[in-house]
């Protein structure tokens, strides 16, 4: 019997590639010298798309009349048109579960490394003005806080276990109240003025977008800290600068930001932000486990017709098989 074809458009984590090597055909788009023509001459044979970040949008599919699946390398699929991808009758995956405990630990690495200022700390070392003076004490301690999680989901819960490991309480909020012993705030700028630590774990989309304003900002206060570990988008990112730089919050602690990789210059000129390059799953393990989710989709889609960890808009189509 012929493999199904996959479609990579941009490179995978070598468990992806591992994985799909002998039971798949794969098609490396981001190999090819004319990309365009590739997916018209192969578009109709493609069944599935093993994506890492590439935009996946309507017109996108129309491409390839065929397709069943858009496997997603990450929990976070923003950049993949799930409602359309279910018009069209194709399965949408993504990868949760797996990468949940790696980003609670940048969310708890960025909050430390922001409140206590330790990059800022290192860097004085290095550049060898430990013997002038001390280095200059941090404004912020972790002592006694509170942390307003937006977005309580899995990541959010572990984030929040870490959190209170640190003494720090916890609140949150998400569109509806959950079964949990955490102070829920129905409204966003509420908790946003009674905590000290604003951490976003929320998914990013058109729903989400700059759902952090001014506004927002203003409400977290001088002595207020933002952590962002979810994406970008959920923050107005102009906004957030115009914070820091007049100290309407005292910090903010980014792994991911609205254009990446390009970063706002004035977030680079900031001396109260700590900038990562979006690292929160990227261990060698976890993002090994994420690709072998990947993998085990594809398998499992095109060996029963039922996905492993279909996302919300693919749920209706779960169940009615391959077609
Ligand atoms: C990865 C992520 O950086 O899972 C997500 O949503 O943002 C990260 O784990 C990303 O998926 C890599 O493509």
């Amino acid at each position: 019997m012929a493999r199904p074809t996959v479609l990579m458009p941009g490179p995978m984590n070598r468990s992806v590639l591992a994985g799909t090597a002998e039971q798949f055909e794969v098609i490396r788009l981001w190999e090819a010298d004319d990309p365009d023509s590739v997916l018209a001459e192969r578009g109709k044979d493609i069944v599935a798309v093993a994506n890492s970040g590439a935009t996946v949008d309507g017109a996108f599919l129309d491409k390839l009349p065929s397709l069943q699946i858009v496997a997603s390398f990450g929990v976070g699929y923003d950049k993949i048109d799930a409602t359309a991808a279910a018009e069209r009758g194709v399965v949408v995956t993504n990868t949760p579960g797996v990468l949940d405990d790696e980003v609670a630990d940048t969310a708890l690495g960025l909050l430390l490394m922001t409140a206590r200022e330790f990059p800022q700390a290192e860097r004085y070392l290095r550049a060898g003005k430990w013997n002038e003076r001390a280095y200059p004490l941090a404004p912020a301690t972790l002592k006694g806080r509170t942390m307003g999680i937006l977005g309580l989901g899995r990541i959010g819960e572990a984030i929040a276990h870490r959190a209170e490991a640190f003494g720090i309480s916890i609140a949150y909020h998400n569109r509806r109240q959950k079964d949990v012993a955490y102070r829920y705030y129905p409204s966003l700028v509420e908790m946003a003025r009674d905590v000290d630590i604003l951490t976003i774990v929320i998914p990013g989309g058109d729903e989400n977008r700059h759902l952090v304003n001014a506004e927002m900002l203003e409400a977290l206060g001088p002595d207020g800290i933002l952590i962002n570990v979810s994406r970008g988008t959920v923050v107005d990112e102009a906004a957030l600068v115009d914070a820091l730089r007049s100290r309407t919050i005292l910090s903010a602690g980014l792994d991911v930001f609205e254009h990446e990789p390009d970063v706002h210059p004035g977030l680079l000129e900031l001396d109260n932000a700590v900038l990562l390059p979006h690292v929160g799953s990227a261990t060698v393990p976890t993002r090994d486990a994420m690709g072998r989710l990947v993998v085990e989709n594809l398998v499992s889609w095109f060996a029963t017709g039922v996905p492993v960890t279909p996302v919300q808009e693919s749920r209706d189509l779960v169940g009615r098989g391959r077609g």
